[in-house]
């Protein structure tokens, strides 16, 4: 049997002959629209879409970073649909991945690019060093900045995956000896959408491409460039120990009481008051938990200050939550005004003496 033509086959035919048909692609289209936040009448038209839409060119390159992000990726284990859609986009290029090395991956880019000017998504994870003209990190004797700005040019949109490479990450933390920036910093022209997580929620990148795929355009973000469906509330909001919160129960310790009977981590330092990310509301590993369900406090890891903002052990009410944004410790501190009734019998002072919320 002739294999199909990936460059002219469409997703349902795709779809058809991995045994999923239209009602199934209406079921996933369905399960989509609604973590994307769009109206049930959205799924119909969605799976249409999908089923005429052809394969989405990506080229991914990987600059400075841990490659957690491309890890956790791979190890998505959501429904197979979802990685019949990554394998329906072409992936053209992707260094950690593909066989080719040296000149040969060069080629590869050079063709890939070629190929699909103006027309491929460009998928960025890690920083890019500025320093020094940007000697740190290099690809063929090309900075990862020039190949950012190059290529970004060319793209009908750059998704910047990852808290590294939206705004820096971990390579930007003090010193920051290479310099290093988010893609924010650097693209102008074309539009960038920020993924960030360190690493990222995989299903929030499958749902920016299946809008991608479906509509020709991004979903809609806020005010930092990340996708509102998962980014417009905090984890706070979505958070199954909320009850607590409102409760007035905390945890003292990782080993009390309090946190065997799953009470509210705030007090050790939780920042899910400030975080905004899909942890509580998609998590991880096929749904089977995130790290507040498994008992540890929210890093902020998708926040635009992490790591140095950190303070990870350090109550956002007391102590000094130095470098979290002002307005992010606004925000928690009006999200404990809220509970104040309940825990008024708690209530402590900060390092000047004024009486905080807890
Ligand atoms: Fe950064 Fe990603 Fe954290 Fe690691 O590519 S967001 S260090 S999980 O790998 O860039």
């Amino acid at each position: 049997m002739t294999p199909p033509d990936p460059t002219t086959e469409t997703l349902g035919a795709a779809l058809a002959r991995h045994g999923i048909g239209r009602r199934g692609l209406l079921r996933f289209a369905m399960a989509m629209a609604a973590s994307l936040a769009l109206p049930p009448w959205v799924a119909p038209v969605m799976a249409a879409n999908l089923a005429k839409a052809k394969r989405c060119p990506v080229i991914w390159l990987s600059f400075q970073n841990c490659t957690g992000c491309l890890e956790t990726l791979l190890q998505s284990s959501r429904p197979t649909i979802d990685s019949i859609l990554f394998d329906f986009i072409s992936l053209d290029y992707q260094e950690t991945l593909m066989a080719a090395a040296g000149s040969a991956a060069e080629a590869t880019l050079r063709d890939a690019v070629a190929a699909n000017k103006g027309g491929y998504l460009l998928a960025i994870d890690g920083s890019i060093p500025t320093r020094d003209g940007g000697v740190y990190a290099m690809t063929g004797g090309r900075s990862n900045r020039s190949m950012l700005e190059t290529l970004a040019a060319d793209a009908k949109a750059v998704l910047a995956i990852g808290t590294c490479a939206a705004y820096g990450g971990i390579p930007k933390a003090y010193p920051n000896p290479t310099g290093a920036v988010g893609v924010e910093d650097l693209v102008s022209g074309t539009p960038v959408v920020n993924i960030p997580g360190c690493p990222p929620v995989p299903d929030v990148l499958s749902g920016v491409l299946v809008h991608f795929i479906s509509f020709g355009r991004l979903p809609a973000l806020d005010d930092r460039g990340r996708p509102l469906a998962w980014f417009g509330t905090t984890i706070h909001d979505r958070c199954y120990r909320r009850a607590f919160y409102d409760q007035g129960k905390f945890a003292q310790s990782f080993d009390d009481e309090g946190a065997r009977q799953g009470w509210c981590l705030f007090e050790l330092g939780c920042k899910g008051p400030i975080t905004h990310n899909a942890c509580a509301s998609l998590k991880w590993n096929g749904g089977t938990s995130f790290p507040i369900e498994s008992g540890h406090g929210c890093l902020g890891c998708s926040e635009p200050e992490f790591w140095d903002a950190g303070s990870f052990y350090t109550s956002l009410s007391g102590g000094s939550p130095t470098g979290w944004r002002n307005a992010g410790i606004a925000a928690a501190v009006g999200l404990a005004g809220g509970a104040a009734a309940a825990l008024s019998a708690r209530r402590r002072t900060d390092t000047d003496g004024e009486e905080m919320p807890p």
